[in-house]
């Protein structure tokens, strides 16, 4: 078979990378030609996208995979993100100011304003999402309540990826996964939802028209292939853009052939460490609710019944506190000195808002300590062993709250992402959890986003095959429990904590 060549482009929090696939009908091999940082930018008080320093940054890593790919063409470009943030586009092709990051605190207060217009009940029974301050629903009401000048120009609003995508090629689309993460779309539908946009005041009219994963945006603008020395034109795919979405695709487990839902659950570990399971229909009741469970749309139709957890952002944000105080550190040495740290010292709910914010995490983490009668050691190991314990705890309890509602049994937990290779935390899962890890692959998202650009482009049939794709190309690392009975005592404090 020929060989079929795309470049993801991937925007993560931790970083954003351009991705070169090497797909040959039966393996990709995957090649990082581009990776660069991805830094929200202050101005004023509002925390921003960096958006043009980013596109610059993705037209550098279309240059370099132009020039690694034979004949200097590619078969596809796709872009993915992370959810809920947007741009808004006025008369003329105008970006409407720099897209908004959604840890900035322009939400604050306006879930509880939204609540007031439509009930909380009701937004969850039309949506199936769960709550979370930055939702663009509440973003948008932020403008509104406001009276943002932006939104009585605002011809179209685009999710990130889209708005990427519009840059690449002129086209304005949502694309169907991202769009299920704004809190307005009816996952039963599959339409925006009339009832909250009059409900809230927001501008029905600029929600765009919506496209499924895989679908062909438009070949890439002239300017650009030229600029990045391409010797044809290449088509912009919509892979699954919401990076979930992508990353989910790529897990390497069977596709369950029924509608009873797998014995296996994926755990996106990146920033967030999004975990859930993959199910054919939207389950939307009390008990998804009480425990503010999503349902976000995946590739192919399916529904990604999941749960957000704050995930490595906790270590992150530490890490970042302690090198702006000279300590620099990287995430082995972190790991490696979280591993001789005593176990069990401290626990905190990763979910606590107060952790949601840029800024000194060290700080808060204490500060949930104090309040929840607990010491947290000050040493850096001390505290990266609290974060990895209380993620692989809160991983146990989201575990048994979905098998609780879907009345299966979840037998393996899939990990993917950056933090697959922390071995530390994927031991701590499988202890935590009385299951296996398989962990890998690491670019997860990026696979996802290529190999749905090769479904795109009629190169590969199904998610089924994608994931066999993945499974050939990249075997896991398994990791056994071991050590349940410590974590057995552990998860009765745990869940004390978790209101
Ligand atoms: P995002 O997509 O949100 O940018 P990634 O999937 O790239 O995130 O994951 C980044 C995270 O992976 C880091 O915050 C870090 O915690 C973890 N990670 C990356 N490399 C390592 C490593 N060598 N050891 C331990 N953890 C790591
Ligand atoms: C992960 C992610 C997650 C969203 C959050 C904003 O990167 O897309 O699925 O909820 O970012």
């Amino acid at each position: 078979a020929t060989t079929t060549d795309y470049l993801a482009l991937d925007l993560g929090a931790e970083s954003g990378r351009g991705m070169l696939g090497r797909f040959d009908g039966e393996r990709i091999a995957l090649e990082e030609v581009h990776r660069f940082p991805n830094q929200p930018v202050k101005l004023l008080d509002t925390l921003h996208w960096d958006l043009p320093r980013l596109f610059d940054d993705m037209k550098a890593a279309i240059r370099k995979a132009a020039t690694l790919s034979p004949g200097a063409t590619l078969d596809g470009i796709g872009v993915d993100t992370w959810g809920v943030d947007f741009g808004l586009i006025g008369r003329g092709d105008t970006l409407l100011g720099n897209p908004v990051h959604y840890r900035d605190a322009r939400t604050d207060g306006m879930m509880d304003a939204a609540f007031a217009a439509v009930s909380r009940e009701r937004i969850y029974e039309v949506t199936g999402l769960q709550f979370l301050p930055f939702n663009t629903i509440f973003q948008l009401l932020a403008l509104r309540r406001a009276k943002s000048p932006l939104l009585d120009v605002a011809e179209t609003l685009l999710m990130m990826p889209d708005l990427f995508g519009w840059l690449l090629t002129g086209r304005r689309a949502g694309e169907r996964t991202d769009a299920s993460t704004t809190q307005l779309l009816d996952p039963r539908t599959g339409a925006w939802s009339d009832e909250l946009c009059k409900a809230l005041d927001l501008p029905r009219a600029i929600l765009p028209g919506l496209i499924d994963p895989g679908t062909e945006l438009g070949p890439l603008l002239p300017s650009i292939a030229e600029e990045a020395g391409l010797s044809r034109p290449v088509a912009v795919i919509a892979p699954g853009t919401h990076d979930t979405a992508s990353a989910v695709a790529a897990v390497p487990a069977s596709s369950s052939s029924s509608s009873a839902p797998p014995d296996w659950c994926y755990l996106s570990s990146g920033t967030w460490s999004l975990l859930g399971v993959e199910v054919s229909q939207p389950v939307i009741n009390a008990e998804t609710m009480r425990y503010n469970l999503t349902n976000e749309g995946g590739v192919a139709g399916t529904t990604r019944l999941l749960k957000n957890i704050m995930g490595l952002w906790l270590v992150q944000e530490s890490r970042r506190t302690w090198a702006r105080a000279g300590r620099e550190m990287s995430y082995e040495e972190l790991t490696a000195r979280a591993q001789v740290a005593p176990p069990f010292s401290a626990l905190v709910d990763p979910d606590d808002s107060s952790f949601l914010s840029h800024g000194d995490m060290p700080s808060r983490l204490a500060a949930y300590c104090k309040r929840t009668n607990q010491v947290l050691p000050s040493d850096e190991g001390a505290i990266v062993r609290c974060c990895l314990e209380s993620l692989a705890l809160k991983y146990r309890w989201t575990i048994e709250r979905l098998e609780g509602i879907l009345g299966t049994t979840i037998r393996t937990i899939h990990v993917v992402g950056g933090g697959s290779k922390n071995a530390l935390l994927c031991q701590f899962t499988a202890d935590a959890c009385g299951r296996p890890v398989h962990a890998g692959p690491v670019e997860a998202t990026a696979i996802g986003n290529i190999l749905m650009q090769a479904i795109g482009r009629g190169k590969l049939g199904s998610i089924r095959d994608l994931r066999a794709v993945v499974a050939r190309s990249f075997p896991a690392v398994v990791f056994e429990p071991r050590d349940t009975a410590a974590w057995d005592d552990a998860a009765g404090r745990f869940a004390a904590l978790v209101k």
